[in-house]
């Protein structure tokens, strides 16, 4: 295809001719950007092909990752990487004065996800696929990804996500492995020769046609598939309006459900959950059926793993076409699917936990329905003979009661293995979130501490400080991130620190231009960037990072000799549209940025910036330039978390509360690397059992806090009298839920330390250099190595040259 520059750019320009019907002189940088997406397509279409006949050929065992959201962020950038061609394009667009950052400008950026959970199966595609991982994802082809946000007056306004408007050069439509959905109808039982059959008759049908996307190995040949389904019209019945049905068809993948960590209860949204997961299992059945008869065997070449229990009817599905359609038994279905399936949980909030009404349920899935009904039934059979007589056990472990179906229940009791997201998540999972399903079933669970993929968040986000790490221990810790430890002998080299100084303060100058013409505000690049970015919720305490920096304020506007480290506040988070509480912060932010930025003396010392639309590739420009990280969860809540390792791998220091995967981090690097603060989680659990705590204490008790939260509603902000009421009243009268002003002193103390420290500048900068050298272990290599070896049981197919 291209070998060298000078190919490349005949190659480029002859196709552009083609592809966009101008000349170069006429093209359009979007022009531009269509035609190298589609000729890197090409490029990789060889080796997608040869990875998928080496899968055939070696017949070994392949997993498929379901997941509701894939946020994958722009893959030009990382393609051209990853397949080592970016020097050549760089330099050929060079001579043709293009600049390749500005095409890859052009590129949407897809965001099929809400944040850390459909982030996370992005990193892990990239790791799957770099270790030669036969590992593939399913996802659904949603036609607006998750909304853009605009700030209106200080206000989130969302607006529809159009990542399709000017076409996707990434997929590759497959009408001919379309597949049919069945929704609605009822369910015909025969019972002829001592056999039992069901037949689902008057259902409405979908078409789910596949899109294919490529996901390309860095530097192997490797290229795995991440295919995206599409609704579309199949055949419809004859009393159906085909205008309605239309409409309710392509509704289903038109928008990916906006929460993060909350459940929807909508009926929309359960349509997709079965839609994916029909599409998805038929899909694997017909391709393993292309090479083997015996679906006895099933799940000894193919592992599904479900992203949390969003896909868990991938379990009464893969039954159901065992039973109805193969013929299988029961026993011998579920001997199959229950070895076949395992489960990621992400959280323990209650109110993310997924139970579906039966009066929706039943109607919409009869036959899935009714299956899930016969597990039940011997699940709750066999707890009866293990637990005889406890009947609070049962129906508290059951997978329907009361109405509803508990989709956690379902993923546990179906799957051969359940691992939390870090150490801490899988051991409240074991001992209390999941206790009696922990005592049932010991050996199903585990742990697989989540991980990043070091070739976006460092490679692709920030090549400045890939060069200088390579330039210290040479290259090979890009292929075996462990080997970043090797830093840690450097980390005293005076010129290693003068160095990385330059990197970050580049960064910073990157960001600081950003935020200037995106925001008009100046900042201070010897400041302190002080960030946090992540979904806006209220467990994530964006409030108490807000409320610490009221106090500076106060504290600044008091005394005049009040010394402190200048720090640039960024905040960057998207609130789901229905979130009320979220969307005030988000307000409140702004609030406090206009109170403190126009303050001619206190704005020479701090600075508030919130940064509009926060998404993968604006965090590629953040996480470089940030000097402290805020993972400041009330402690228990966050599972693991994924920006702090981002932060960690770019240099940034933590302040974080003892939750998540900042445990691990603390545990890697030592306790004088990290800042920590705040409750335990087993404090924070012990209060929510015995109720004792008061914020009402504290309020009356610190006078800080006192003054903070009366400036909520006292006229300190210029705004209408009640605009932070509620928020108020969430700390005050609702009792402080996620306990802000417990952790208030703790963390105003743990702020001070870490104003104080900036200023050597020495040390930070080593501490800073220490967490690189230790963040190898977060990398999603080591995860999806884990997941490979420990759950799925898969090894890596390595292509003929590589054997
Ligand atoms: C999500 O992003 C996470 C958990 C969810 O539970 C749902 C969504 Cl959309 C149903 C996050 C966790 O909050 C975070 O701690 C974790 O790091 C991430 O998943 C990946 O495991």
């Amino acid at each position: 295809m291209f070998s060298n520059k000078d190919e490349f750019k005949e190659f480029f320009l002859k196709r552009l001719e083609s592809m966009c019907g101008k000349g170069f002189e006429q093209s359009t940088k979007r022009d531009q950007y269509h035609t190298l997406g589609n000729m890197v397509r090409e490029y990789i279409s060889s080796k997608w092909i040869e990875t998928k006949e080496l899968y055939r050929a070696d017949n070994k065992k392949q997993v498929y990752y379901l997941s509701i959201e894939f946020l994958l962020g722009r893959l030009l950038g990382q393609n051209l990487l990853n397949l080592q061609i970016k020097d050549v394009v760089e330099e050929g667009l060079k001579d043709l004065h293009i600049s390749l950052s500005e095409i890859e400008e052009c590129e949407s950026d897809p965001a099929l996800g809400n944040g850390g959970l459909g982030r996370l199966a992005a990193c892990f595609l990239d790791s799957l696929a770099t270790l030669n991982l036969p590992g593939h994802g399913y996802c659904i082809r949603y036609k607006h990804g998750l909304f853009d946000q605009k700030i209106v007056d200080g206000y989130q306004v969302e607006l529809p996500e159009q990542w399709l408007r000017h076409g996707n050069v990434w997929e590759v439509r497959k009408p001919e492995e379309a597949v049919e959905i069945s929704f609605w109808g009822r369910i015909e039982t025969n019972y002829t020769n001592n056999i039992l059959t069901f037949k689902h008759v008057d259902a409405e049908k979908v078409l789910a046609v596949p899109y294919d996307m490529p996901v390309v190995g860095y530097q192997v040949d490797t290229v795995n598939t991440l295919r995206l389904w599409n609704a579309e019209l199949a055949a419809f019945g004859p009393d159906q309006d085909i205008l309605s049905y239309k409409r309710e068809t392509e509704a289903i993948t038109d928008f990916l459900y906006p929460d993060d960590t909350h459940d929807h209860g909508k009926i929309l949204r359960l349509k997709q959950q079965y839609f994916l997961v029909s599409s998805s299992i038929q899909s694997i059945i017909a391709s393993y059926k292309k090479e083997r008869s015996n679906l006895r065997e099933l799940h000894h070449y193919v592992a599904i793993h479900i992203n949390d229990t969003h896909p868990a009817m991938a379990i009464p599905e893969l039954m159901r076409i065992l039973i109805d359609v193969e013929g299988f038994s029961w026993e011998e279905a579920w001997e199959v699917t229950s070895h076949t399936v395992s489960y990621t949980n992400h959280t323990i909030l209650s109110e993310a936990l997924e139970k579906w009404p039966v009066h929706l349920f039943k109607p919409l899935l009869p036959r899935i329905y009714m299956i899930i009904e016969e597990i039940n039934e011997r699940f709750c059979a066999e707890l009866w003979e293990r637990y005889p007589g406890e009947w609070e056990r049962i129906e508290h472990m059951a997978i329907i009661a009361h109405g509803l179906v508990k989709m956690a229940h379902l993923s546990i009791v179906g799957s051969s293995s359940i691992n939390g997201v870090a150490k801490i998540h899988s051991n409240i999972l074991k001992n209390r979130e999941m206790k009696s399903f922990y005592e049932f079933y010991p050996w199903k669970f585990n742990n697989k501490t989540n991980g990043i993929s070091h070739r976006r968040w460092l490679l692709k986000a920030n090549p400045q400080l890939t060069a200088l790490i390579t330039n210290s221990i040479g290259n090979e810790w890009v292929k075996q991130p462990e080997k970043l430890i090797e830093l840690r002998n450097h980390v005293d080299d005076p010129l290693l620190i003068e160095q990385f100084a330059n990197v970050k303060r580049k960064r910073k100058e990157i960001l600081a231009k950003k935020i200037a013409e995106k925001n008009g505000i100046k900042v201070d690049v010897d400041s302190i960037f002080d960030v946090q970015v992540k979904r806006l919720h209220a467990y994530k305490r964006q409030l108490l990072n807000v409320l610490h920096i009221m106090y500076l304020y106060n504290r600044l506007k008091e005394d005049p000799n009040y010394f402190i480290q200048p720090r640039t506040f960024i905040f960057g988070a998207k609130a789901s549209p229905t979130y009320y509480y979220a969307k005030k912060v988000i307000k409140l932010i702004h609030s406090l940025a206009e109170k403190v930025n126009n303050d001619p003396r206190v704005s020479q010392v701090i600075k508030v910036v919130f940064m509009e639309n926060y998404r993968v590739s604006l965090a590629e420009d953040i996480f470089p330039a940030a000097d402290v990280s805020e993972q400041i969860s009330t402690a228990s809540k966050e599972a693991s978390g994924t920006g702090n390792m981002k932060f960690m791998m770019n240099g940034a220091l933590t302040v974080g509360t003892l939750d998540g995967a900042n445990i691990e981090m603390m545990e890697e690097i030592g306790a004088d690397y990290i800042f920590t603060f705040g409750l335990t989680a087993d404090e924070v659990l012990k209060y929510e059992e015995n109720g004792r705590y008061r914020s009402m204490e504290y309020y009356h008790h610190d006078q800080r806090i006192r003054q903070v939260v009366d400036q909520l509603t006292n006229g300190f902000f210029n705004e209408d009298e009640g605009e932070f009421e509620s928020i108020a009243d969430s700390l005050l009268v609702q009792n402080d839920q996620y306990f802000v002003l417990r952790d208030f002193a703790s963390y105003i103390d743990v702020q001070e330390k870490v104003g104080i420290a900036y200023q050597d500048r020495v040390t930070w900068l080593k501490k800073a250099l220490v967490n690189i050298s230790h963040s190898g272990l977060f990398s999603s290599d080591r995860t999806i190595q884990q997941y490979a070896e420990e759950i799925w049981n898969i090894t890596p197919v390595l292509q003929s040259n590589q054997k």
